[in-house]
């Protein structure tokens, strides 16, 4: 039988605990990347926290109330460390400046598609709605303490869309965190959901005016293109719409960020179809079956294209195997 998570985990610590190792998150760090890697660094003395980019502003917020400090992986001196710890991703297109660093240890909870890390510890869990969640299990209750308790319970709220994904172990794991933190749900909420900022608004609106759709395979597929909080923008269409593909054009990599998610009710999983589009055009895909997000070697208008052709005819395919 595969060993646990924590079993893993305590493997990992009688290796590398008191070693010098930096925990990274993904670029574009969420508030559930940063709790996970902050309540690792309270059991990993010694350890640093990097993100590369700007965090979102849950993780903002969340870093400015705990005092958590991240610094740019890119500014680390990879000599001075024993190696890295990866968490809330397990693939280089979302930590580039993972790749040349040893990688101990990988904590995700993101589908395989896309995953080209490999750790020398891993603990994967694609059922798990959060990472916080994974690391809610694995760090020895000892190190778990009010601080930590409230990062992990925002980062569970903030990644489980309402709870639309949660099951039985989330609702478990937060009441056990909030009873340790002490912290009211709402409060909770408002570091999980931040008010967005005014540009924020502009770009959402901005995102809607210029929505596209078509009705195929039983869905209407809404696309658009936005400047910047393209994930925002694709969870707000998508509820009034089935499914929705938003792209946002990146100068510094020469390539289109595309945000998808989909209503529950979509039979075909959104991870599947990033990762098939990014086979099609170049580049690379992944994520949840709801929420996924590529990163693709094209423009904008014909990256979209992509994504709704490969999404009709995944649907068609799904629809006729029922
Ligand atoms: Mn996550």
């Amino acid at each position: 039988m595969e060993k646990a998570g924590s079993e893993v985990f305590r493997d990992f610590l009688s290796r590398y605990c008191g070693r010098k190792v930096a925990i990274a998150t993904h670029n574009r760090a969420d508030a559930d990347g940063i709790a996970s890697a902050y309540a690792l660094s309270r059991a990993l003395p010694g350890s640093v926290i990097c993100t590369d980019e700007e965090m979102n502003e849950g993780a903002r917020l969340l870093c400015e109330k705990l005092g958590i400090r991240a610094v740019p992986l890119a500014t680390l001196e990879r000599k001075d460390f024993e190696g890295l710890i990866v968490v809330d991703t397990s693939a280089f297109t979302l930590v580039p400046n993972a790749r040349g660093w040893k990688l101990l240890c990988i904590i995700d909870h993101h589908r395989p598609d896309g995953r080209d890390m490999k750790g020398e510890f891993e603990i994967i869990d694609p059922e798990s709605p959060s990472a916080s969640e994974i690391v809610a299990g694995i760090v020895p209750e000892a190190d778990i303490a009010g601080k930590e308790a409230f990062a992990l319970s925002v980062g569970i709220i903030a990644d489980a869309a309402r709870f639309k994904s949660a099951r039985a172990r989330t609702f478990d794991t937060l009441g056990r965190l909030m009873r340790i933190c002490g912290a009211e749900y709402r409060e909770l909420l408002e570091l999980a959901e931040p008010d967005p900022k005014p540009e924020a608004k502009l770009a959402m609106l901005t995102a809607m005016k210029r929505v596209e759709f078509v009705y195929a395979g039983g869905y209407i597929i809404a696309t658009t293109e936005v400047g910047s909080n393209e994930s925002d923008a694709a969870s707000l269409i998508a509820d009034a719409a089935d499914v929705c593909f938003v792209a946002k054009w990146k100068d510094s990599e020469n390539a289109t960020r595309i945000s998808a998610r989909a209503r529950k009710t979509v039979h075909v999983p959104l991870n599947e179809v990033m990762a098939e589009v990014a086979g099609e055009l170049g580049g690379a895909g992944g994520g949840h079956a709801k929420a996924a997000g590529a990163s693709l070697k094209a423009h904008t208008a014909e990256s979209l294209k992509t994504c709704v052709e490969v999404f009709i005819s995944m649907a068609g395919n799904a629809q006729a195997r029922r």
